[in-house]
């Protein structure tokens, strides 16, 4: 596998995937403090920060500048001109969803949901020397932290509520209230990664430094929501869970009887009659349907489609690839885009899936000609891209 850009296993190297997965994953924290101040300067660095500022617009809402908890445009959106001013004032940077603007996040964000299967969200932020900008708090989705620049204080305290939802974000400041002393003390520096499973009360502050740190989010898919799709896929084909609460169940003393048995008789449906496969379908779509668009190069591939010839070398773009199987038909989802094809390219597809790079004429079970119309297709839909050489 090429080395040229971040995915898990290098944003995480070295310690695998599989170590992370089994040992820390939801359960505890994690620093890895490697000693390489460079190691993560391909995927952004501060002299990029500002033309990507540029990129957000004059004013977005993805764009905060936060200072102890306070936000610099307290109800409405950030003046630009006006956040070397702030930042200056202690105020640190937050830009939200820096992957839908910046190439090289966007390849990490794509391996990643490949990888996981979440979906994940990428954040900058950007503080200044000896300035905090939010107080303690926790988070619920899991975060890997990635230092990118300078140095940054983290305290960890423990959980107090085992993986809590967003609804659970009601109870932060009773939890702050009775906050004893920090499990684990870590001085983030360049080149560091940190994970914190959700829940995980942290403080985040600079001294003498400034920092910049990547938060990976991984807004994680769960059980209750694959349960969620299940009763809903099968409510619409089962009337009964259509059918209202009776009228007065909140008063009749009567009616609860009647209700706990009906409320059984419909798990018992559920458990009998919901088919996984169609409640992983309907996740999936959910998820596969937000992914974020090509950010690199696509105007490129379509005025070059003419020069594809059978030893031209392509590969796919980073994401998250499924086959699609129907009757007399093959097919690749990438993204929220479907591209079915007839079963004389079912050999073809497979192939691509599998596949690294490849010089067109390798796909197998087509003509010649077959194979260009299949790429050109594949490129113009932006499964596929070439692969220029030297
Ligand atoms: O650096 C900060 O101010 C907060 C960072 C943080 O809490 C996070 O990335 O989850
Ligand atoms: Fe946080």
């Amino acid at each position: 596998m090429s080395r040229s850009n971040f995915d898990f296993e290098r944003m995480l190297n070295p310690i695998e995937p599989t170590t992370l997965l089994e040992k820390y994953w939801e359960k505890s924290p994690l620093l890895v403090a490697r000693n390489h101040p460079d190691y993560y300067s391909e995927l952004i660095s501060l002299k990029n920060i500002d033309s990507i500022l540029r990129l957000y617009g004059p004013k977005s809402s993805d764009v905060d500048l936060i200072k102890e908890n306070s936000f610099f445009s307290a109800g409405g959106e950030v003046d630009f001109n006006q956040i070397y001013q702030a930042y200056s004032l202690g105020y640190s940077l937050v830009m939200r969803k820096i992957h839908e603007r910046w190439q090289p996040l966007s390849v990490l964000h794509k391996n990643l949901e490949a990888f996981l299967n979440h979906p994940v969200g990428i954040n900058l932020y950007m503080t200044s020397k000896n300035s905090q900008g939010f107080k303690a708090h926790f988070d619920t989705h899991d975060v890997f932290i990635l230092q990118v620049e300078g140095s940054k204080q983290w305290k960890i305290y423990d959980s107090p509520i085992t993986l809590p939802v967003i609804s659970d974000l009601k109870y932060t400041d009773k939890f702050i209230n009775q906050l004893k002393s920090p499990t684990a003390e870590y001085c983030l520096n360049k080149g560091d990664l940190l994970y914190i499973p959700r829940g995980y009360i942290h403080e985040v502050y600079t001294d003498n430094s400034f920092s910049v740190h990547l938060t990976v989010g991984i807004h994680s898919l769960k059980w209750f929501d694959l349960i969620n799709s299940a009763v809903t896929k099968l409510a619409q084909k089962e009337v009964r869970f259509r059918e209202s609460l009776p009228v007065g169940f909140l008063r009749q003393e009567e009616a609860e009887e009647s209700l706990k048995n009906q409320f059984q008789e419909l798990l018992k449906l559920l458990a009998e009659q919901s088919e996984v496969e169609e409640a992983v379908e309907d996740i999936a779509q959910g998820f596969l349907g937000k992914m974020s668009p090509l950010v690199d190069e696509q105007f490129y591939q379509l005025e070059n489609l003419e020069y594809l010839n059978l030893d031209t070398i392509v590969k796919k773009r980073e994401g998250l690839y499924r086959i699609i199987e129907k009757i007399g038909k093959i097919g690749i989802q990438f993204g929220s885009k479907t591209v079915m094809e007839s079963l004389r390219s079912e050999r073809a597809i497979r192939f691509i899936l599998e596949a690294e790079e490849f010089p067109i004429k390798a796909l197998p079970g087509l003509a010649d000609n077959g194979k260009l119309t299949l790429v050109r297709r594949l490129i113009q839909e932006g499964i596929l891209k070439t692969v220029e050489e030297g």
